[in-house]
């Protein structure tokens, strides 16, 4: 037998019974950082590559220096597609180091899968060096965390682990807080051992329906009103539900009522967001978002969305105008911190006057598309008979002069292309772009949905591989940027296109912010400003993106900064601008 045909024969192994079944249930890419434990899988992957194995929708592997760039990558990944990437993390320290964004795509309700070597089953037990409690860290942020023993199915596990980060899926409700990232630990020696599986269906990925029915998500009400069972379509239950929502918004005095949109609501697909325009245009009621939302597509025809503000008094102060809320795939909104003397959960309604739609448990697209036909909506047309509810085309002027914070934004504003995906890492810098981009052409803005900084850089990598044809602009704060910069090298590997701005105030503003508003007064010495200023030495970002292969320049004013915008706009790979502010 010729030694072709013998490795033909062969039963697959571990890795590659897992990671065809990966590909079975639809999975694309797998952002990695592997180790001694995750070998087989390196060796495994060109079985599955659409390049080497010539597998139509083959895995595609992408190479991330630290687990961060590979956690938040796949995050980006998923915000964009709606569907999981895999990782590959070496035991439990490469998880730990993802899992800084494995929390940010939790908050963010995206499906990730994360493959996690262990040391060999007979092995473990001698306690080696890189031996650690996998399961306890994944629990953190996992919905479904599983380790595969010998003798399993391993199709099955891979198959279970992906049907867990479905809607509707294992994870608790999404407008709940619940997680929708599955992590499955594959010990070393299962990883090589061949023939266990006889190979299962695996379950398809993104569709509400492919989660285990015996994990259907349990409700988790904030109110009297919540739907109480999952609903693929709109079931009987489900209409009535948004029926008594329609009556309570028609009997809701004009400007006092609020939709509060995150999650599903917030994308322009399968039009849930048009609908939510059409009801608060019918109805007067406000449109507000999530302050970290994870994406919301915006911009000249889609709806004009007010931004929940960041600070606890100013969004009571906002939510206080309010005697109807509706919470759209979103959480009820809390404080980020609980300050002395403040505020902590920010809803104050009584219970009957706020109602959940959740897409963890009905189709929510459906279920808004029934609300705005219950209200008349059905008819309204943005830019037509909308009452200012959509976005009419505007874009600022390009700014010239001195280079601030919010010249950067209308910068940003002015030269984006149609399309673009804006990875908004810029935190204090970043204040004035919501407003001043409202009537770009149509974009996807992604932020920070777990407060865990360092996501921008890994977000931008995941969004570009996702969606090639559209340019990704990172407005990027530079103490943030330090976190995951080694994404940059990821960037220039793939050739992804992605213009980084980074907003070089060389310090931690926010915390400074954080420390007036505190009123801490106790000392506020060389020592402690030296906590906080990123200053000396200067971080020198040309250089660091040079050093990994992507083209910078520095911009010091307007003119600098919007003839580097335009040049790294043509660009087909990625580039980086340096704003100093
Ligand atoms: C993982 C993690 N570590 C630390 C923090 C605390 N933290 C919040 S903002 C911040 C500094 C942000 O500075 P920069 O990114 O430069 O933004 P700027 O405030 O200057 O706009 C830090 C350290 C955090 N939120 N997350
Ligand atoms: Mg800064």
């Amino acid at each position: 037998m010729s030694r072709a045909a013998s490795a033909a024969t062969k039963p697959p192994n571990g890795a590659e019974t897992l990671l065809r079944a990966a590909v079975d249930a639809g999975l694309e890419v797998c952002f990695a950082n592997p180790g001694t434990s995750e070998m087989h899988f390196v060796s495994a992957i060109d079985s599955v590559s659409a390049n080497t194995a010539g597998i139509k929708g083959g895995l595609r592997a992408v190479l991330g220096l630290h687990e961060t760039v590979c956690s938040g990558a796949a995050d980006g990944y998923a915000r964009m597609t709606r569907r999981p990437a895999l990782t590959l993390l070496h035991l439990g320290p490469g998880l730990a180091n993802g899992l800084a964004n494995l929390h940010n795509a939790r908050r963010a309700g995206t499906p990730v899968v994360n493959l996690v070597g262990d040391m060999a089953t007979w092995h473990k037990a001698a306690d080696p060096l890189l031996n650690s409690d996998i399961g306890a860290l994944a629990a953190a942020v996992s919905c479904h965390t599983h380790t595969c023993q010998p003798g399993e199915n391993l199709s099955a596990a891979m198959a279970a682990a992906v049907a867990a980060t479905a809607i509707g899926g294992e994870g608790a409700s999404q407008a709940a807080g619940g997680s929708r990232v599955a992590t499955l630990i594959v010990p070393h020696d299962l990883s090589w051992e061949r023939g266990n599986d006889t190979a299962t269906e695996a379950n398809p990925v993104g569709s509400g329906t492919s989660g285990p029915a015996a994990h259907a998500p349990a409700a988790l009400p904030h109110s009297q009103h919540s739907i109480a069972a999952p609903a693929p379509g709109l079931p009987a239950g489900a209409q009535r539900f948004v029926r008594e929502a329609a009556a309570a918004l028609k009997a809701c005095p004009r400007g006092k009522a609020a939709l509060y949109i995150g999650g599903r609501a917030a994308l322009a697909e399968g039009e849930a967001l048009l609908s939510c325009g059409r009801i608060a245009a019918a109805t007067g009621a406000a449109l507000l978002c999530e302050n970290a939302f994870a994406r919301l597509d915006r911009g000249a025809g889609l709806p004009d969305v007010q931004r929940l503000p960041y600070f606890p008094q100013d969004a009571a102060a906002e939510l206080a105008k309010y005697e109807l809320l509706l919470l759209l795939d979103a959480r009820p909104p809390v404080a980020n911190f609980g300050y002395e003397g403040g505020p902590s959960r920010l809803v104050t309604l009584p219970e009957e006057a706020v109602w959940e739609f959740d897409s963890g448990l009905v189709d929510l697209p459906a279920a808004l598309r029934l609300l705005a036909e219950e209200l008349g909506a059905a008819g309204i047309t943005p830019g037509v008979n909308c009452r200012g509810t959509f976005c009419s085309p505007s874009r600022p002027p390009v700014p010239t002069g001195r280079l601030t914070a919010a010249a950067l934004c209308q910068a940003v504003a002015a030269l984006q292309p149609a399309g673009a995906v804006v990875v908004d890492e810029s935190l204090t810098s970043g204040g004035s772009y919501f407003s001043v981009s409202r009537g770009c052409p149509q974009f996807s803005h992604l932020t920070l949905t777990g407060g865990a900084i360092g996501a921008g850089i890994p977000l931008t990598v995941g969004a570009a591989v996702a969606c090639p044809d559209r340019t990704v602009i990172n407005l990027q704060a530079d103490g943030s940027a330090m976190y995951s910069l080694q994404g940059l090298w990821t960037q220039a590997r793939e050739q992804l296109r992605v213009v980084t701005v980074i907003c070089a105030n060389r310090s931690y503003a926010i915390l400074k912010v954080e420390q007036a508003k505190q009123r801490i007064t106790l000392s506020n010495g060389k020592a402690s400003r030296a906590l906080t200023d990123l200053g000396s030495p200067a971080l020198d970002w040309v250089s660091l993106a040079q050093g990994m292969g992507v083209p910078a320049s520095r911009a010091t004013t307007c003119e600098e900064l919007v003839a580097a915008l335009r040049t790294a706009m043509q660009r087909q790979g990625p580039s980086l601008v340096e704003a100093v502010l």
